[in-house]
């Protein structure tokens, strides 16, 4: 069997301006970079044209990570959701200038209104994902759901939130398993054993199970042997990408020991 493949989240960065990611970029020894469409690091044509150069000399090849500030694919404001499909249509068509293997989105949340219209937001979460579905299939751009943590509100977090979610969207949507965000809802075994078909890609941070704290690999309460075990088991064979936040050249060498 394979191993996993390491890679690097630039979200450790994503304080510092542009230039500083392409800086960074130059010095990475990582065979799979995810960048985040968001923030100072926000994708558009120039910044993709610089990004596929640094990409094509230093040989390796991209991730993006949708824009997540104030992005709620299950809004029940017509306007907002207009706006909102049209900044992550603008990020799907970035990825695939970016040739990228993946491009990885959020799960739609709850409002102050949702409450007043019990399981619209589960239906809204629904109708965005299939739209979203359509448009990278028309750009063909391979995309994944994140599973994500507590305590926002999410219209999905649990595993049995997205065992429905799946058994409802009839198609083959995939699931990116956020080690970090499983912790904090004690799932992680629970994840992999339920959804070792549709993992297909995996965030590495470690936490103390209280806050998505983005720790160094190590730093919490993650068991990362533990972890590495199941997805073999399951014969993982997608990218571990790190998204720490400190810590970096530590957390990447104690990955390449874990799946290696
Ligand atoms: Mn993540």
């Amino acid at each position: 069997m394979s191993k996993p493949k390491i890679g690097l989240s630039m979200l450790f960065c994503l304080s510092e301006p542009f230039t500083s990611l392409l800086k960074r970029l130059k010095k990475v020894d990582v065979d799979y970079v995810e960048l985040l469409d968001e923030g100072l690091h926000a994708l558009d044509d120039t910044r993709v044209k610089k990004l596929r150069e640094i990409a094509e000399a230093h040989n390796f090849e991209f991730m993006v990570h949708s824009p997540f500030a104030d992005i709620n694919i299950a809004t029940p404001s017509p306007v907002l959701q207009k706006t909102v499909f049209r900044r992550l249509e603008k990020s799907i068509v970035h990825a695939r200038q970016l040739k990228s293997k993946l491009w990885i989105f959020h799960p739609g949340l709850k409002t102050a209104v949702t409450s007043f219209y019990p399981g619209s937001d589960w239906e809204l979460n629904m109708k965005s994902v299939r739209r979203l579905r359509k448009i990278a299939t028309t750009h063909e751009v391979d995309i994944a759901i994140e599973n994500v943590p507590e305590p926002f509100p999410f219209v999905l977090k649990s595993v049995e939130d997205f065992s429905r979610f799946f058994n409802e969207v009839d198609d083959e949507l995939n699931l990116v398993l956020d080690v970090g965000h499983a912790n904090i809802n004690q799932q992680i075994h629970a994840f992999i054993t339920k959804f070792s078909k549709k993992i297909v890609h995996v965030h590495a941070s470690d936490n103390k199970g209280n806050y998505d704290a983005h720790l160094g690999i190590g730093h919490g309460t993650v068991d990362w042997a533990n972890v590495a075990e199941a997805l073999k088991r399951i014969d993982f064979n997608g990218v571990v990408v790190l998204e720490s936040i400190k810590q970096i050249d530590e957390s990447l060498e104690r990955l390449d020991e874990i799946f290696g």
